[in-house]
């Protein structure tokens, strides 16, 4: 196996199977884990030598690190894409160099998919649906199935298949509730700072907040800082309810004070399958063009003491 890296920086590596990773950015729990899982898959001892390329949740960094690999000639390119449009045209010169692409976590919105081999990552708006099925079955059970509901929504980095698809599910089962009434939906950017920033300005314009779906753990930290601020209390006897996604340890923890009441599953390990992907690709073998990772979910009702326990992120 030859490729394109200076001989120093690939002195030892021969043999390897050489991959480049344009990561999204650092912006949350979930991406570190997510990060970390690539980093202890795409090991030496596992015959990968790993490119990682932190894009800072920018798109111009991301095509950037995608023309870099190009030149490098790696084996692979790995994307997690920031944003779902514009990338015809990096990904067009990947397929023309004959490097394979692997989407991985996000996706991509292009009008020709033999510009990707497949992706893997989480069925968003399968989360926004089981976050808009919970709050109907909750407020059922509450007996408040008849009351105005009014909600905002703190939605991830705008125009992210993380951010539509949850956005899209959720508005599936909103649509079924006359009295469920959006009051705003803002982008926190999936960053904890931003958050809190976003649910301070809420929380100046409307009084009466019942319900905050929140689009990532990382927000919804900020969001419980600016409502614990502004003395709201969150939980069955508060008067808000937080609706969160990722279920990151940290989520869990803070659910037992039911200052979260559930929080949808992102399964952020996506780097056991992307590796089984390429070793099928080695192989020569077909590979499915959209694999899902698998999650679940969490509320407040459950032994959360021992689901922390036994829980790798
Ligand atoms: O929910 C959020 C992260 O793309 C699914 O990005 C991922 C999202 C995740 O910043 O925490």
């Amino acid at each position: 196996r030859t490729n394109g890296l200076d001989t120093e920086e690939m002195a030892g590596h021969d043999g390897c199977i050489v991959v480049g990773y344009a990561q999204v950015g650092s912006e949350s729990d979930w991406r570190t884990t997510n990060t970390q899982s690539f980093k202890n898959i795409f090991t030496e001892e596992n015959g990968y030598y790993l490119i990682f390329e932190d894009g800072q949740q920018k798109q111009e960094n991301q095509v950037k690190a995608i023309r870099n690999f190009i030149l490098q000639d790696v084996d692979y390119i790995i994307l997690d894409p920031v944003v779902e449009t514009g990338w015809e045209a990096v990904l067009e010169e990947a397929k023309e160099a004959g490097i394979p692409v692997i989407l991985s976590d996000r996706t991509v919105e292009v009008g020709d998919e033999s510009l990707y081999s497949c992706w893997v990552g989480s069925n968003f708006c399968e989360e926004g649906i089981k976050a808009g099925e919970w709050l109907e079955n909750y407020l059922k059970e509450q007996g408040r199935e008849d009351e105005t509901i009014h909600l905002v929504t703190l939605q991830g980095t705008s125009g992210s298949s993380a951010q539509i698809g949850r956005s899209d599910g959720f508005e599936k089962i909103l649509k079924k509730h006359s009295d469920w009434v959006m009051l705003e939906k803002q982008s926190g950017d999936f960053t904890q700072a931003k958050g809190q920033e976003v649910m301070e300005d809420f929380l100046e314009k409307y009084d009466d907040i019942d319900v905050v779906i929140s689009e990532n753990d990382n927000m919804t930290f900020g969001v419980i800082d600016a409502l614990e601020a502004a003395g709201k209390k969150m939980g069955t006897d508060g008067d808000v309810i937080v609706i969160s996604f990722d279920a990151v340890k940290d989520a869990l923890t803070v659910m037992q004070d039911e200052k979260i009441m559930a929080d949808f599953e992102c399964n952020p390990l996506t780097a056991p399958l992307v590796e089984q992907t390429i070793r099928h690709m080695e192989n020569g073998e077909e590979v499915d063009k959209v694999q899902y990772v698998e999650e679940g979910y969490f509320d407040y009702t459950m032994d959360l003491k021992s689901i922390l326990k036994d829980r790798s992120y």
